[in-house]
């Protein structure tokens, strides 16, 4: 990784921001942000399909024909076919409809959620995109604030998941998610350090 920035949480546990494709990073596990359909789409999910190969979308189905429809706020498992990560975990985020139907309790569930299951996999590290913010409107300021108070809770829940990776498209995004960790750490009264980590480091991204 040759430009991030990090938050160490305390007892073992970061939270790490890196502006870049979330297909290509190497966590254990990347999160998708799709439809209840789990039959693909555009944006960070028709990129999964595509670098991750059909094997995604085989085993999205078999999920589908066994549960049916995934509900916002839930997730499941599948395999990450031919992405350097082993798992997608797939996701819902709800889509904003101006703040008054549930949204916030909706995504924050994506983001628990989504944690929660990488954690009973025995994973050690999960990427997430900015859920919802896309296509599905919501607004990226309060988005990264649901996003990263969810993560930080999970987080210290988790038996194994150690590291919680955000992985922003552009710019604008992750200066949005790094102005939301500190103001979630102001309104925690929490002692995080922001670090700025540059330069290769030897390690991949
Ligand atoms: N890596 C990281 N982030 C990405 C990537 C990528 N390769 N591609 C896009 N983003 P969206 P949503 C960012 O629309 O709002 C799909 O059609 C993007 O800039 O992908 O949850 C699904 O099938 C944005 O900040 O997801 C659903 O129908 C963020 O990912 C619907 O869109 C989320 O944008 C879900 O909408």
């Amino acid at each position: 990784m040759h430009d991030f920035h990090k938050i160490d949480l305390g007892e073992g546990s970061t939270m790490t921001f890196v502006q870049g494709d979330i297909t290509r990073q190497t966590t254990d596990a990347i999160v998708n942000a799709a439809n209840s359909t789990l039959m693909g789409g555009g944006g960070v999910d028709g990129a999964i399909h595509r670098a991750g190969g059909p094997a995604i979308l085989e085993e999205c189905k078999k999920i589908v024909a066994g549960q049916g429809h995934l509900p916002p706020g839930e997730a499941v498992s599948s395999t990450g076919g031919r992405l350097l990560a082993a798992f997608v975990i797939h996701t819902v985020g709800p889509i904003w409809r101006g703040g008054l139907h549930g949204e916030s309790g909706l995504l924050a569930n994506a983001y628990r959620n989504s944690l929660r299951l990488a954690d009973r996999l025995g994973l050690h590290n999960v990427a997430f995109p900015a859920i919802s913010t896309g296509a599905y409107g919501y607004p990226p300021a309060e988005a990264a604030l649901i996003a990263i108070e969810s993560v930080v809770d999970a987080l210290r829940e988790a038996r194994n998941i150690r590291e919680a990776r955000f992985v922003l498209f552009d710019r604008a995004s992750l200066d949005v998610f790094l102005q939301a960790a500190l103001a979630v750490a102001h309104r925690r009264k929490a002692t995080w350090r922001l670090d700025h980590i540059t330069g290769s480091t030897g390690a991949n991204q």
